[in-house]
Parts: C-alpha cells; sequence; structure tokens
C-alpha cells in the first residue's frame, strides 16, 4: 500500500461540470457550420484539448478547414465558452469537493490541479477555491495531452512529492491512462464502465474521505 501524501484533481467532471458549457458553444459553433452536435458527440470531448476536440467535431460534421480558419473557430468557440464561465458561481462546486478539500489540508496532505484547460484559473477564481491549490497545472503549461502523464508528473514536481504517493482523481478515460502512465494512484470519478483501469471509481466526490485513500 502506498503512503498517499497529494491528490491531483482534473477540473471538467471532477470539481465542477463545465463539459455543458463547452457543450452549449460548441453546438453553437457546429450551426454557424450547419450541422447538428448533439450531446452524445459531445462525451467524445471530455478530457480532450480545445483544438483536438474542434478537430472531433469537424469529422463528426465531415468538415474540412485550412489550419488558420480552425484556429479562428477555436477563439471563437473560447469566446462563447468564456460568457459562460464569467457568469459561474460557487453554487457549481460539486458535492462533496469543498469538505473533502478542508479534510485534506487540515490533515496536511497538498492538493493540485491537473486540467487540460486554458481557462481553469478563471474558473477557479469564479468558484472562488483557487487558493485551495498549491500547484495548478493547466492547458497553458503543458505540451502533450492526456493520456501522456506529462500534467500530472508535472504537478508531483511542482509538489515535490513523487509520482507514488500522489493519486489522482479523473472523470476521464484518456485522464485515467495518463494517471497510471504517471505511475500514480487514481480514483475514477464516474462509471466502471469507462473507468474501470482506476484504481477504485467512485460516481463523485460526496462522502470521498481520507479513510477511502487506501489502494
Ligand atoms: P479549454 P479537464 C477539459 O477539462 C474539458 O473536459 C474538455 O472538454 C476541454 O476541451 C478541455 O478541458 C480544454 O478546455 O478550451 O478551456 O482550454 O477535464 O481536463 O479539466
Ligand atoms: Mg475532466
Amino acid at each position: 500500500m502506498g503512503q498517499i501524501s497529494a491528490c491531483i484533481f482534473d477540473l471538467d467532471g471532477v470539481v465542477v461540470d463545465t463539459a455543458k458549457y463547452h457543450y452549449q458553444a460548441w453546438k453553437r459553433l457546429g450551426k454557424e457550420l450547419n450541422f447538428d452536435f448533439s450531446e452524445d458527440d459531445n462525451e467524445r470531448l471530455k478530457g480532450v484539448s480545445r483544438m483536438d476536440s474542434l478537430n472531433i467535431l469537424l469529422e463528426i460534421g465531415n468538415i474540412t478547414l485550412s489550419e488558420e480558419d480552425k484556429l479562428a473557430y477555436a477563439d471563437k468557440k473560447n469566446i462563447w465558452y468564456k460568457e459562460f464561465v464569467m457568469k459561474m458561481t460557487p453554487d457549481e462546486i460539486l458535492p462533496g469537493v469543498l469538505d473533502f478539500f478542508k479534510e485534506l489540508k487540515d490533515a496536511g496532505y497538498k492538493i493540485a490541479l491537473g486540467s487540460a484547460s486554458k481557462n481553469a484559473v478563471a474558473i477557479l477564481e469564479k468558484l472562488e477555491i483557487i487558493d485551495w491549490f498549491d500547484v495548478i497545472i493547466d492547458g497553458t503549461k503543458t505540451k502533450k495531452a492526456k493520456p501522456d502523464p506529462e500534467v500530472f508528473l508535472l504537478g508531483a514536481k511542482g509538489l515535490n512529492i513523487d509520482p507514488a504517493n500522489c493519486v489522482v482523481f479523473e472523470d476521464a478515460e484518456a485522464g485515467v491512462e495518463a494517471a497510471l502512465n504517471a505511475e500514480m494512484y487514481c480514483v475514477g470519478i464516474g462509471s466502471p464502465k469507462n473507468l474501470g483501469k482506476a484504481h477504485k471509481v467512485m460516481p463523485g466526490l460526496l462522502n470521498m474521505n481520507i479513510e477511502k485513500l487506501t489502494f
């Protein structure tokens, strides 16, 4: 059994549900490009970077664009997405998150963020939880997307804690793989159907506590 001294949290799907806002913004872009983008399609974008998400969207719509146009459309989507982000409030923090953060901090554990989002800092500020994080690794600091372990390894490095003493909380399959590739423990947040490779799977952070950090 590994001794856990740090918890690294993914953002979307673990701390807050931003997927619904990403969906609205991508759907609006689909509409502008004359095709419908369904909620099922949106599942494929969870944990995926902005440009990779756009490529998936274009594949669904069967549309080819130049690299320049792709950048312009990704920017446009992000402007629409940020309109939602700017309206976010602390009420949107998912159940159990704050209680778990408090318990971790009181017991001396370190907390880091490991997210693909380039908007992570703005979101944490709107949720008023940025001060809980000892280290923030987001899409502005990484070169390689999950399942590459980079995001989580940078988190452990920033905390100065061995990866073997870290546990990652992740809702995306690629994120679970990234945690395992970093040789960290992983708690999947969601369903064992797609997160079965994680060491444990829970539906959310409600009722999560330090006692359950045994692997
Ligand atoms: P942005 P996570 C991910 O967040 C989202 O799940 C994914 O849908 C999004 O495309 C990605 O962030 C990039 O977000 O456009 O804000 O840079 O789950 O890694 O916290
Ligand atoms: Mg996620």
